[in-house]
């Protein structure tokens, strides 16, 4: 796995972007970045297991390198599945694309991949019973959130599953201060250096745009999920389950 060094440099005020640079050192950005990212994963493979139906489709929304689409593929247990792995960023998808050809786990199930390079805004989803958007939604326009829920819902069967993972920021200021102290100190501890940290958070502003647990469960609440509950928290990220 290659080091994420990306921030060791000055890229003065040039804004985040997923270009090859970063899809070159992606995992190990992810492992050393997200607190509880292993756990997402492991857990999408869980959920697959127990929630996709045959015949139906899922969607991995923002697959970057196409970890949730291996877990994906690793965890359905039903014929005759489909999954759409989509992404905006053509260094993203070329990479996913080899990473899942390389996947030799599988004993039997070969799930059928689609790879969608594009915004996540313009796909149609049909018959779906798992969607996952794995830290993707913190990435799109806060405007056009709930739109894009809405239709994910609406392509969804029913007993479908939505998985919703978001850095998130809290409604009381001392928490908020708390939880970024503690996730810098976990990036610390991961070898990231107090200047990459400032730089990669100042790249991030106004790019990655995070909300609370309760305005997401609001509007998933509003997109017509019947019920959603956080399963996993770690710092100022959280994953959420939603179900149709
Ligand atoms: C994982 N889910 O490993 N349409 C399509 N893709 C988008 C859009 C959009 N509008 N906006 C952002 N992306 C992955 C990790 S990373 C999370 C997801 C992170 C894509 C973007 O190109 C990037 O690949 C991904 O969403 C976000 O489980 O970097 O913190």
């Amino acid at each position: 796995m290659s080091e994420d060094t990306i921030y060791k440099a000055d890229r003065g005020s040039e804004p985040f972007r997923f270009d090859d640079k970063v899809a070159q050192v992606f995992p190990d950005m992810l492992r050393r970045s997200i607190p509880g990212y292993a756990a997402s994963i492991e857990a999408i493979g869980s959920l697959a297991a127990r929630y996709v139906r045959a015949g139906t489709n899922c969607y991995d929304l923002g697959c970057s390198l196409g970890a949730a689409t291996l877990a994906m593929r690793q965890g359905i247990s039903e014929p005759g599945c489909r999954i759409v792995a989509v992404d905006l960023a053509p260094a993203m998808i070329e990479r996913c694309k080899q990473v899942v050809a390389k996947d030799t786990f599988l004993p039997g199930l070969m799930t059928d991949v689609d790879f969608v390079l594009g915004d996540i805004r313009d796909v149609e989803f049909v018959n779906a019973s798992m969607v996952v958007l794995n830290y993707t939604l913190q990435f799109v326009d806060l405007a056009d959130r709930g739109a894009l829920l809405r239709r994910i819902r609406e392509g969804m069967n029913e007993g479908g599953i939505l998985v919703l993972s978001e850095k998130v920021v809290d409604e009381n200021a001392h928490m908020e201060q708390l939880l970024v102290d503690l996730h810098h100190e976990h990036k610390r501890r991961h070898d990231y250096s107090e200047l990459e940290i400032s730089r990669k958070r100042a790249a991030l502003e106004n790019v990655l745009i995070p909300e609370t647990v309760a305005a997401h469960r609001a509007r998933l609440q509003a997109a017509g999920f019947s019920h959603s509950a956080v399963w996993l928290r770690y710092f100022n990220f959280v994953s959420i389950i939603a179900m149709r």
